[in-house]
Parts: C-alpha cells; structure tokens; sequence
C-alpha cells in the first residue's frame, strides 16, 4: 500500500473507531493508538524519511493534515464525553469557582487631564467649545492677525492637505469659529488635537494637545487674565501655587505674556522637575488683539477680552514625571495602566 493509501486508510478508520469510542479509558486507548508517542501517526511521520525526494512535500501535507485533523476530532470528542458525563453526573457548570474578571480598558492619561482641565475651567464659568481639525487658512491664521507672510505660514509648520486646507496648527480656530456664530459675552475653552510638522523627539510630537481659554465682554481687562490664570493654577495644581508673568509677543494679542507657575514639587525652591528654577512654563496669553475682534465682526471699542492657551502634553509630563512625550502615544498598555 502507498503511503497515500495508508494514510487515507488511517482516517477513515480513526474516525470510526473515534466515533465508537464511547467512555473516557476508550478515548484514552484511542488517543495512544492514534496520536501516541508509538502511536499510528508518528508511524506515518517516520515512513517519510524513506519516500522519493519529489513525494515529500506532499506527502508530508497529508501526514499533517491527518494530524490535524484527528487531533481537532479527539479535541471534540473529549469535550462530547466529559459534558455528557457531567449532564448525567453533577451541573454543568461549577458556580462556586471565582469569576473571571473582564478586562476593562480605561481613558487614556491625556483624556483625563482634559476632562479634569474642562472641569475646572467650567467652574469658573467657561463653556467647552469644539471644532474641526480640518481647516482653512482664515480661520486657523487670518482671522488671528497672521499675516501672510508670517514664518508660521510658511508650509513647513503646518500640514496642508491641499491649497487651501490644513490640519489645524492651534485651537484658536475654535474661539474664532464660536465668535463667528455669536455675540458676547463669550466664554470658552476649547481643547483638543493640534498638529505641527515638529521633528519627533522626546518633547515634540507632530500630533499634540491644547487648550485654550478665551473670555470677551464689555470691560473685560489684564487683571482679569491674571486673576482667572491664578485661580486656575491654584485649583488645578494646589492652592498653595504661585503664578508669574513674562512679556512676549503672539501675533493674535497685545499685550502677551508667558505664565510660570511655582514649581508644585519643590514650592518654589528648587528641583529636577523644575531644573532648579522654582518655576515651570504653563501658558501663553494676553489681550485679543483689535484686528481678531474686526476679523470675526465683534466692535473692538466696545468689547475687549483676554486669551490664553497651554500644550496638554507638557502639563501631563510635569505632573506625572513622564520623560518622553513618544510614551504618551505608543499605546503600550504597560505604560499607559499607570495611570
Ligand atoms: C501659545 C499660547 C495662546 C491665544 C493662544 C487666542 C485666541 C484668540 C484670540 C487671541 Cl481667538 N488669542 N489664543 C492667545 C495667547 C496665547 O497660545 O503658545 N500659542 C502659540
């Protein structure tokens, strides 16, 4: 007989005598004489080593196909025998072995800081506003005072899609969408995804998080910034922060400033978190610029306001003492169940 023979012979016969097999010790005997180490099979696997080289790799297919084949049989067979044996023993099922607990995923680090962030800020009277990541240029720079000819502007800090569409570069676009659609009072932040072609390293991802706050109404002042910014620092971080401001310069502002806040670690004196300074960076911020106030129809005599916007990422990073920004996104479950 042929080994293809042989083998097809050994199938049909497996399968009868599998069928038959009708307690525990017959499938047991079945599975010696069968699967065994000295069993048919194995038998077969040996007899390769003598067939013409040009047989082997189909002959070898069929050997393991049988192999396969019986043990998925002997598989279902085991399961036939021992469930009928419980129906006509005990139950099924024995409920007093512990649960498997399910295993439950949970928002990632950055959700929740924004949800905390949307938290504060609704407290203190701000609204949460979202837009489109996809946008035109009016709304992500000329409606902000960018001029055309602005360095931001130029196509290597942003991400076109096409001539006229890019991915949003801040979420101001969001304030000026919100103050297009109505009249002050506006208060608002907006977080979410922003997106600059950054080279990739261990601060700068090309994909990352803002928020940004925005307050406009009759009267509104630099005062009220500082004062909102504080108190905002001193919910969020711990009331016995301090804040500071810098002078600098946004095009969609005047007058802007840099917020640090006192280092929540060290309280000021000192640290590696802080790199000995006492303080850390937080926000960029200022007074809506007149031409923003033109640019959306607001009447810049009449109503003045304040903004400020902050990188989720870097908050996340000092308060968790997270190294690298690359860890917050790879999605390595090992990493991200601290949290
Ligand atoms: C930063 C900090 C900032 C704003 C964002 C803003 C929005 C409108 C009008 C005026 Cl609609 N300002 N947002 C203001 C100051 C700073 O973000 O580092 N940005 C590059």
């Amino acid at each position: 007989m042929s080994l293809l023979d042989e083998i097809k012979s050994l199938q049909s016969q497996a399968s009868a005598e599998l069928a038959a097999a009708a307690s525990p010790d017959a499938l047991e005997a079945w599975r010696v004489k069968y699967l065994g180490l000295k069993g048919a099979v194995r038998a077969a696997v040996l007899k390769l080593r003598d067939v013409p080289a040009a047989d082997k790799p189909s002959l070898g297919k069929a050997v393991n196909e049988l192999k396969n084949s019986l043990q998925a049989a002997y598989d279902a067979r085991a399961v036939e025998l021992s469930v009928g044996k419980v129906r006509r023993g005990g139950p099924a099922v024995d409920v007093t072995l512990p649960g498997k607990r399910p295993a439950f995923g949970h928002t990632h680090v950055i959700t929740q800081t924004i949800n905390e962030l949307c938290d504060v800020f609704g407290r203190m009277g701000f609204e949460v506003a979202y837009g489109p990541e996809l946008e035109d240029e009016w709304h992500n720079f000329d409606a902000l005072n960018i001029p055309p000819h602005h360095p931001a502007r130029d196509e290597l800090d942003s991400f076109y899609v096409d001539q006229e569409t890019m991915l949003r570069s801040q979420t101001s676009t969001v304030q000026i969408r919100v103050m297009e659609s109505r009249k002050p009072p506006v208060r608002i932040v907006a977080p979410g995804r922003v997106y600059r072609p950054d080279t990739v390293d261990a601060t700068h991802s090309m994909m990352f998080h803002q928020i940004e706050g925005l307050y406009v109404d009759e009267g509104v002042s630099m005062a009220d910034l500082k004062s909102c910014v504080d108190q905002f620092c001193k919910a969020f971080f711990g009331s016995d922060v301090a804040t500071r401001f810098r002078p600098s310069y946004f095009p969609f502002t005047e007058p802007s400033a840099e917020v640090d806040f006192s280092c929540p670690l060290c309280r000021g004196a000192g640290c590696a978190a802080c790199r000995q300074s006492g303080w850390m960076e937080l926000a960029g911020c200022g007074m809506v610029h007149p031409a923003v106030f033109q640019a959306v129809g607001y009447d810049s005599e009449k109503y003045t306001g304040f903004a400020f916007g902050f990188g989720i990422e870097r908050m996340v990073m000092q308060r968790h003492h997270i190294p690298d920004i690359r860890l917050l996104f790879q999605s390595d479950a090992r990493f991200l169940r601290q949290f």
